[in-house]
């Protein structure tokens, strides 16, 4: 079997010291899992910056997966992290064009740090591997590969959402990025609306069409877009729910809330996640509902994410005031509606949470798919579950129609539905999840990285019928390459 390169931003091996996870965030926890599967090598960003791009490579093998990673200089950090990706894409992605920055140097960056990826990656590529891009960061890598002679096949997958035609011009290069993923042999989407938003503009801003094959031809290249809704690994959150920790926590969560229900939400601090309009919601059920008030408690989990971003410290900030807002109105002497906690926890610990919460708020503004949910209905007691009350704009609404379904923007709808979360009887919320498990059950992690490499796989290779990349085998395998064979201890090798 031909190996699987992995490329992401970031590289995060799970530690199992920290309760099995290298970082907060979907994408990690979602690679990680892959990569315990299939031998081959994760590549990405070290995390850190050097005075001067050198492309030396860093390899480490880590819990059975190999590693490489390289440095980066800091205006690739500025430019290309906090500038073209996390001003330009996340936001414009995330239908907030008001956040979006439209700085040439930004995308100026963003190829560049591209180029520099496929420069370092080049050498560790051979003949048969099968390469996975990872998201928004790394859109133009393929072009890059392609422009150096690669002709193995590589896929893409955009963890976020693809927005509607008219947003996606508003973005000086459009044509350019669109373009860019015609190199690959394959674009996976979260949902179906994404993967048709993207369809919807081949065919209309470049006359794209499809063929009877389905496979969407543009730019004079052919590719298939598809999607492959991204899971969690439910049977690993039943197993960590065993576990000391996870039992340690939801004993103490279960003591804490004795006269009281516990209403969890975790995220990542993002202004997509619909933090403020949840509070609001909340705000709006303890006004709505006096009786209920002292019997309610909301825990918000927020990790701080991206803080050298503007956008994320002025969110930061609006959710201290509006939080001291709520708790100052409605707190009595000896109780408090709102627990926020601006810190990361262990994943076994998060496991107890989810578990002694009667309910879970995920209600984000947009979200490419929203692992949180998931991971919340994998966490439950099948004899005595939580309820749901998921986002209609979270990528996971379209698998989970049993959740309860709410507009974010809506004060009332999530006030409505807090109410029926907490007052709904066993049968119903038995009946519910063990719909929503089936689903998170069949459809988790595994199927996800099976389904997207089985397609890559299946596409016309170097030289076979259907290709449309000009062919020529990769030659040269030099030092890091060999290294890399040679065995884990290789280490710090000049690419
Ligand atoms: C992107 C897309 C898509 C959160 N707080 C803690 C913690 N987390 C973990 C959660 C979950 C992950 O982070 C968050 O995943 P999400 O899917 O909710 O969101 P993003 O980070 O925005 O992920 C998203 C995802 O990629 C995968 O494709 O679903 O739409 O935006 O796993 O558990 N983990 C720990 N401590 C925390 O405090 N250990």
């Amino acid at each position: 079997m031909s190996r699987l390169i992995i490329v992401s931003n970031r590289v995060n091996p799970p530690n199992p010291a920290e309760g099995g996870e290298g970082s907060v965030g979907g994408l990690a926890m979602a690679l990680a899992a892959a990569l315990r599967e299939y031998s081959g090598i994760w590549f990405g960003w070290s995390g850190k910056t050097v005075p001067e791009f050198t492309g030396q490579l860093n390899m480490q093998r880590i819990e059975g997966v190999t590693v490489a990673t390289v440095d980066l200089e800091e205006t690739d950090y500025q430019e290309y992290y906090n500038g073209y990706a996390n001003k330009t894409l996340w936001p414009l992605f995330h239908y907030r064009v008001d956040l979006t920055a439209y700085d040439r140097s930004f995308g100026e960056g963003y190829d560049r740090v591209n180029k520099r990826f496929a420069e370092t990656l080049l050498p560790l590529i051979e003949p048969d591997d099968v390469v996975w891009v990872h998201d928004y960061h790394l859109i133009p890598l393929a072009r890059e590969l392609r422009r150096m002679g690669v002709t193995n096949r590589i896929g893409f997958f955009l963890h976020i959402p693809w927005p509607a035609h008219q947003l996606v011009v508003t973005l000086p290069r459009h044509r350019q990025l669109v373009e860019a993923l015609f190199d690959y042999d394959l674009i996976g989407f979260q949902t179906v609306e994404s993967l048709e938003a993207f369809e919807g503009y081949v065919f209309s801003e470049v006359q794209g069409s499809k063929t009877a094959a389905g496979e969407l031809v543009a730019f004079g290249r052919r590719a298939r877009a598809a999607a492959f809704p991204i899971g969690v690994d439910a049977q690993d959150f039943a197993e960590i729910l065993k576990g000391e920790a996870a039992m340690k926590v939801y004993d103490r969560m279960m003591a804490h809330s004795v006269f009281r229900k516990m209403v969890v939400g975790v995220d990542r601090l993002d202004y997509s996640k619909g933090l403020e309009e949840r509070l609001i919601g909340f705000e709006r059920f303890l006004a709505d509902h006096p009786d209920l008030r002292r019997e309610v408690m909301l825990l918000q989990i927020a990790p701080l994410s991206r803080d050298q971003v503007e956008a994320y410290q002025d969110l930061r900030a609006r959710l201290d005031g509006l939080i001291g807002r709520i708790n100052g109105a409605y707190a009595e002497m000896d109780f408090t509606p709102i627990r926020y906690v601006n810190r990361s926890y262990r994943r076994d610990e998060l496991a107890g949470v989810y578990r002694a919460s009667k309910a879970a708020l995920v209600t984000p503004l947009r979200d490419g798919m929203n692992l949180v949910a998931k991971e919340y209905v994998a966490a439950q007691d099948p004899e005595d579950p939580g309820v749901l009350i998921l986002s209609r704009f979270a990528g996971a609404a379209r698998q989970m129609k049993d959740a309860l379904i709410v507009n974010p923007n809506s004060p009332e709808e999530i006030s409505d539905a807090l109410e029926r979360a907490l007052s709904m009887d066993v049968a119903e919320r038995k009946r519910r999840w063990e719909a929503l498990f089936d689903n998170v059950n069949r459809e988790d992690v595994t199927a996800w990285r099976d389904d997207f490499v089985a397609a890559l796989r299946a596409r016309p290779g170097p030289g076979e019928a259907g290709a449309d990349v000009p062919k020529a085998p990769v030659k040269s395998l030099d030092v890091a390459a060999k290294a890399l064979r040679a065995g884990p201890e290789a280490t710090a090798v000049r690419a």
